[in-house]
């Protein structure tokens, strides 16, 4: 099922209404926020430069360090008054990464996970089983409002307790599951416990998953385990959440929705703009949000467009699963960590050195994330209370500040093998 006219419209219509868009939402950032005006003015542009599509490429990016350096509501171009809802990520310095909807954003989020749910036919019937994070991050609520909204019943499961979870998802009959690839499978880990027959016990038929990268083989296989659909979804809360793109699994990729979101492929070294079928970043425009409206945002997601018509009937443009990072962040069960907000922890804590290794690594099919930090010459590595209390405060500091459930394991000053070149702080033992 296509949930609405404009998935399915021919190229001309959708790029006029891509362009009248454009045209409005660059008005809007270049009246309503003086960063943006202060940008427009330094390269010389006015909105009136704007009069194709093509003309994006005339318009600054915006990166992720801009949000916070305006924060908490500096890039927003309504009143407070008129924002319904704040998610947010973490930041480098504890201070996060803030994002503000209004009613009519909130409308366009349901809006495009609705569309995500149309891709399997899900209908007010459905019975979801949600077990992205409620909180701050944008997948708990994200798919929720949209899925209540549709009438089918929510079930607000969250993350983590996965034993009962497994008894939820079976005493309610859930037959779709919103969750991590990674916790879908760690679900199914603990089930099949259950004997090999633990799948009858299960109605669920298909499952929305993303906010982590996953290789095709991970895909396939939560789709065989649980013998189910497998949707996958990409968003970014800058831009929206959940929602950005989905696939339809009748063709590759992911279909974005380009009525609301305008995406551009780039060479994340130079900033040129590459044809389609090319891999490279992806840039994208929010081209309908009110609350945070943000020009050609560099996602730092490494993927390819693609055009040619697909099985399904959509015409909305397909981005391939993301197949890497332009930056250095690292997604450990679906929570964002760049390596330099760890070390500002780590340079803000007493009693330790800035020599330290961030190694992650699977344990089952969740992710597990350790740090090794030396402690400094003050320390007297017996005193074992002493060291006990600064790896407390580490991890305490890590997950309050970032999110960040982390195992920290001190060793004694100097036992880091030191490299010649480069530190190598990150051993991603995934891959
Ligand atoms: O992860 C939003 C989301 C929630 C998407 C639930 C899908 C499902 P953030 O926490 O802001 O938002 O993290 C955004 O996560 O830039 C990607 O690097 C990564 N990401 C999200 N979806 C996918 C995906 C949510 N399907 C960052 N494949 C993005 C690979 C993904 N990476």
């Amino acid at each position: 099922m296509i949930y609405n006219k404009i998935e399915s419209a021919n190229r001309e219509d959708i790029e006029k209404i891509q362009l009248n868009r454009l045209k409005d939402v660059v008005k809007r950032v270049y009246n309503l926020t003086p960063f943006y005006k202060d940008k427009f003015d330094e390269m010389g542009i006015t909105p009136d430069d704007i009069q194709s599509l093509d003309d994006i490429q005339k318009l600054p990016f915006t990166k992720k360090q801009d949000l916070r350096n305006n924060y908490p509501f500096g890039l927003f171009t309504v009143p407070m008054s008129e924002v319904v809802r704040i998610h947010s990520s973490s930041g480098t310095t504890g201070k996060p990464t803030v994002v503000g909807y209004t009613a009519h954003d909130m409308d366009v989020w349901n809006e495009v996970i609705t569309r995500c749910f149309y891709m399997a036919d899900m209908t007010s019937k459905d019975i979801v089983h949600n077990g992205y994070g409620y909180g701050l991050f944008t997948g708990g609520l994200g798919f929720h409002e949209a899925a209540q909204k549709m009438g089918a019943t929510i079930i607000p499961a969250s993350g983590g307790f996965t034993q009962r979870q497994l008894m939820l998802m079976k005493d309610f009959g859930a037959t779709i599951l919103c969750a991590t690839p990674s916790f879908a499978l760690h679900l199914a880990e603990i089930a099949r416990k259950e004997g090999p027959e633990f799948r009858k016990e299960y109605q669920v038929r298909a499952g929305f998953f993303g906010a982590e990268p996953t290789s095709e083989g991970l895909r396939k296989e939560v789709a065989k385990v649980w013998d189910i659909d497998y949707y996958e979804v990409y968003g970014l809360s800058e831009i929206i959440g959940p929602g950005v793109s989905c696939s339809c699994n009748k063709g590759l990729g992911l279909h974005i929705n380009e009525d609301h979101f305008y995406p551009e492929i780039i060479d994340p070294k130079t900033g040129e703009v590459l044809p389609d079928g090319e891999e490279g970043e992806l840039v994208l425009t929010t081209i309908t949000k009110q609350a945070l409206p943000i020009i050609r945002y560099r996602t730092g997601d490494i993927t390819k467009l693609h055009r040619e018509p697909c099985a399904c009937g959509r015409t909305f443009v397909r981005m391939e699963s993301v197949i890497g990072r332009a930056d250095d962040m690292l997604i450990v069960n679906g929570v964002n960590v760049f390596p330099s907000q760890v070390e500002h922890v780590i340079a803000n804590t007493e009693g330790v050195t800035i020599n330290y290794q961030i190694i992650v690594d699977k344990k089952g099919y969740l992710d597990k994330l350790g740090i090794v930090i030396e402690v400094d010459d003050s320390i007297e590595f017996n005193d074992v209370e002493r060291v006990e209390k600064i790896k407390k405060e580490l991890q305490h500091s890590l997950l309050n500040n970032l999110y960040i459930n982390a195992v920290v394991n001190l060793v004694e000053s100097k036992s880091i093998e030191r490299s010649m070149g480069k530190a190598q702080r990150i051993i991603d033992k995934r891959k």
